[in-house]
């Protein structure tokens, strides 16, 4: 995955058109896009396929299903064109492995979740789920823009594995404060594509991206 402005676009919208149109305007100052379940059972999986053409798609389907499946689901994703997908890890180390293994490119683990409650359940053990993924090869993890000092702490634990932090913009997290603590890209989908003005509204988080990365 290139890393130029380090912005991942969240494009959960809901028909073919927009997320069409909303990729081409930020194709250059998105390093990838992020499909995950709102788009992809709205418009159908052929989505995937369509967005592959003008970008680097990530599949954000959070699998999180005994091996074989997760490792099926994984399959079908890059089948479709996906360059990379996300599962949990709290399926544990053999469902992370089967997803690696099934994967012609990039898997992320999610350890903490972004969201409140995501301090509930999954921040307890997100450091032991980081450590899965380091064990099981996976390309790198999401961890919380939302709590940088979490992304900090995983960064310790992960070492150079990627970090991608979604929470930023419409959750409250900052851009800017992710890549400071150690992310290496910042997910970012309604803060960009609710606006009135997508492409501008991308260009100001990647300079705000671009100018934390370079303290
Ligand atoms: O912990 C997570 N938080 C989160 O928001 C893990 C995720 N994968 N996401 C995803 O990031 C979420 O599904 C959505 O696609 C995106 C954030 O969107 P927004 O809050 O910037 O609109």
């Amino acid at each position: 995955m290139r890393r130029d402005s380090g912005l991942i676009l969240a494009l959960d919208v809901k028909d073919a058109g927009t997320a069409l149109r909303l990729a081409k305007e930020c194709r250059d100052v998105a390093d990838a896009v992020k499909v995950g379940w709102p788009l992809t059972l709205s418009a159908g999986p052929q989505m995937i396929s369509r967005l592959a053409a003008e970008a680097h798609v990530i599949c954000d389907f959070k699998i999180a299903d005994i091996p074989p499946i997760s490792a099926t689901i994984t399959a079908a994703a890059f089948a479709l064109g996906a360059k990379g997908v996300i599962c949990h890890g709290f399926a544990g180390e053999d469902s992370v492995r089967a997803c690696v293994e099934a994967a012609r490119g990039d898997v992320f683990v999610l350890t903490e979740m972004s969201h409140p409650g995501g301090q509930q359940f999954t921040a307890p053990v997100a450091e032991d789920l980081a450590r899965i993924a380091v064990k099981a090869g996976a390309s790198g993890i999401v961890a919380p823009a939302t709590r940088p000092e979490r992304v900090k702490r995983l960064r310790a634990i992960v070492g150079d594995l990627l970090i991608l932090a979604p929470g930023a913009g419409a959750q409250g997290g900052s851009p800017a404060d992710a890549i400071a603590a150690g992310a290496d890209y910042v997910i970012v989908g309604r803060a960009i594509t609710e606006s009135p003005e997508p492409a501008k509204a991308a260009r100001v988080i990647a300079d705000e991206i671009r100018a934390a990365a370079k303290r």
